[in-house]
């Protein structure tokens, strides 16, 4: 398949669209809706909902693309051997990870707060990775996966920005992959280190990558698919 080109800062990036997944990051109830993880820890949840309409048009697309579409969700096992006590203990919370709040045990598998938002659900045989980590390749078998499909590009989207968006893209950087990050299918509770942490990105010629948005993604994926059928 021929190598195409996404609009991006600090200048466009080519890529091939087989060897091109997209990630989606986080796009739990747990940080986007009230009850949750977010709320816990004093950040108004409805700043990420931005993000969640241009995360579904990118979505549908690179479906219709044949895209890898992967999905995260960060959370913990039930009896919460997988978390640090550091984590546990983090912000001193009345109600924290592991106890029962409005949509069940915050950040803890199976919980309905540990769901991906109805509006990005997966599809069936769409891999979903589950960490206990802010990165998404920490204890997870991401790369091995990534390798294994021949992935070298990742679409980057989700919650929050500087936090797992950003790990993750750090991660994916030491590991060789490119990362280009849709700044509008991201979201942070701080809307100064939504701007800082996609200017650490493209900072320095791309340090960790680039920055694009859902449109230019998307008429790059759509240019791909109609070349590629004539
Ligand atoms: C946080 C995340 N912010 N998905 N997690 O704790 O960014």
């Amino acid at each position: 398949m021929a190598e195409r080109v996404i609009m991006a800062e600090p200048y466009p990036l080519a890529f091939q669209p087989n060897a091109t997944a997209l990630l989606i990051i986080d796009m739990q109830r747990d940080f986007l809706q009230s009850g949750g993880f977010g709320e816990m820890l004093g950040n108004d949840v409805s700043l990420l909902r931005s993000a969640v309409a241009p995360c579904q048009k990118v979505l549908e697309t690179a479906r219709a693309m044949g895209l890898l579409v992967i999905h995260t969700r960060e959370g913990h096992r039930p009896d919460l051997s997988d978390a640090p006590p550091t984590k546990l203990s983090r912000g001193r919370l009345a109600v924290g990870i592991g106890d029962k709040g409005p949509m069940g045990r915050v950040l803890v598998r199976g919980e309905q707060g540990h769901e991906i938002i109805p509006e990005l659900s997966p599809f069936p045989g769409e891999p979903i990775i589950d960490k206990s980590g802010k990165g998404s390749f920490y204890e997870t078998d991401l790369d091995l996966m990534l390798r294994n499909h021949g992935i070298k590009t990742l679409i980057v989207c989700g919650v929050t920005t500087e936090v797992c968006v950003h790990s993750t893209v750090r991660q994916a950087n030491d590991r060789g992959y490119e990362c280009v990050v849709l700044s509008d299918c991201v979201g942070s509770y701080l809307p100064e280190f939504q701007r800082a942490g996609l200017a650490m990105i493209t900072a320095q010629g791309g340090i960790l990558g680039w920055v694009s948005d859902s449109s230019a993604a998307i008429s790059a994926l759509r240019s791909a698919s109609s070349v590629e059928e004539n």
